[in-house]
């Protein structure tokens, strides 16, 4: 018999590959905004590209919907500690929505109904990693949830994925957004845990 610390085994069991660390698993979807949930209607509801010469690309809700919808399935991670694994999405993709538009910025800045934004480098929204995202397991995303339209960029904690998003702002320089402005991480990679300024 050989011999086996029993820590190794207890990490084993309690090791997800595909949990990032310090990070639980739940199954139910928990909601969390910082304000109340605005109600957009489909009707009213538009998505504007401003790349940083000032020209605005928009798209209503039949535009974006015209658009190729690729379905997705991801795991998200919020940095209050809950991830939840295999989700399934159907949205556009950032790369076929930015495809046409002309720019050199390296920063974009989401903007939502409600007014949160969150900053990311413009490439963390490109080569398939990041989607405007129109339904959630099959139906309509909920309004709590981020409907009609919610930014997905699950490789970053989910703060980056904006909710009840109306625009991206591109950028010629970074512009910290609501929650990086108060301390949060400005890139927030869940793998290297950076939850908060300095980690
Ligand atoms: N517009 C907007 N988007 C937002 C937020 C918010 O408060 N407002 N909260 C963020 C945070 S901190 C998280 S964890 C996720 C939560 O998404 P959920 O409520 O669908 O779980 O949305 C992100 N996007
Ligand atoms: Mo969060």
């Amino acid at each position: 018999m050989g011999i086996v610390s029993p820590g190794f085994f207890g990490r084993r069991r309690a090791g997800n590959p595909d949990l990032p660390p310090g990070q639980y698993l739940t199954e139910d979807f928990p909601v969390l905004s910082a304000g109340p949930t605005p109600l957009v209607s489909t009707d009213d509801w538009s998505l504007g590209v401003t790349t940083e010469t000032g020209e605005v690309v928009r798209w209503n809700w039949a535009e974006l919907n015209a658009l190729p919808v690729e379905r997705f399935t991801v795991d998200l991670h919020c940095v209050t500690k809950w991830s939840k694994l295999g989700t399934t999405w159907e949205g556009v993709s950032l790369d076929t929505l930015l495809d046409g538009v002309e720019t050199s910025a390296e920063y974009a800045l989401a903007t939502s109904y409600g007014g949160y934004t969150t900053n990311l480098p413009l490439e963390d929204l490109l080569d398939g990693r990041a989607w405007i995202a129109v339904r959630y397991e099959g139906e309509p995303i909920t309004p709590e949830h981020g409907g009609p339209a919610r930014l997905l960029v699950p490789h970053l904690y989910l703060w980056k994925s904006a909710k009840w998003v109306r625009g991206l702002r591109l950028l010629d320089e970074d512009q910290p957004g609501f929650w990086e402005g108060v301390g949060y991480h400005n890139y927030g990679d869940p793998w290297r845990e950076q939850r908060y300024w300095g980690d």
